[in-house]
C-alpha cells in the first residue's frame, strides 16, 4: 500500500553534507520525495514533536542539538514507506545499528543519530501535518 512518512534530515547531516547520499538510499529503494524543505525548527515545534521524551534526562541534550542549525524536512512516499524508512534508517542507537543503515554507516551517537523518521502510519500523519500544513 502506498504510504507517506516524515523523515527528518537532522542538523549535523547538512553541517556534515551528507544530504545527497542520504536521499539517495531512499530513491534507490523505489522511496519518491513528495514534498521537502529547509527549515530550523522552534523550540515549540520541537517540543510538540518530543513531547513523548519530555522527562529523559537527554530531553535538553536532543533540543540543543535539534537546533544547532537548520533540518531539511521531507514527505517519502512510496509502497510501506513507513516501515521501509525506518529499515533504510536503522535502530535509534548508531552503535547498534546496522551496517548499510543510515544510522549504522554515518551517525554518530545516540544523539547525534543524524535522522528522524516517523514509526506508524499514524504519527506520520500528525508529524506530516505539523510540519507541512502551513
Ligand atoms: O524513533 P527514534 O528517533 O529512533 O527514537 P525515539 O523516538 O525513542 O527518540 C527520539 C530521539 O531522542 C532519538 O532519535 C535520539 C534521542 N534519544 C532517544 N533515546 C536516547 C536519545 N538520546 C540520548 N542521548 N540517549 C537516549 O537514550
Amino acid at each position: 500500500m502506498t504510504e507517506q512518512t516524515l523523515v527528518i534530515i537532522k542538523p549535523d547531516g547538512l553541517l556534515r553534507s551528507l544530504v545527497g547520499r542520504i536521499i539517495q538510499r531512499f530513491e534507490e529503494k523505489q522511496l519518491q520525495i513528495s514534498q521537502i524543505k529547509k527549515e530550523e525548527l522552534s523550540q515549540a515545534q520541537l517540543r510538540e514533536h518530543y513531547s513523548h521524551l519530555a522527562n529523559k534526562s537527554f530531553f535538553p541534550t536532543l533540543m540543543s542539538y535539534m537546533m544547532e542549525g537548520p533540518v531539511l524536512l521531507m514527505v517519502i512516499e512510496g509502497t510501506s514507506a513507513v516501515t521501509r524508512t525506518r529499515k533504510i534508517v536503522g535502530v535509534t542507537d548508531p552503535m547498534e545499528a546496522e551496517m548499510g543503515t543510515l544510522r549504522g554507516d554515518f551517525g554518530v551517537d545516540k544523539t547525534r543519530n543524524l535522522i528522524h523518521a516517523s514509526d506508524s502510519v499514524e504519527t506520520a500523519h500528525e508529524e506530516i501535518v505539523r510540519f507541512f500544513s502551513k
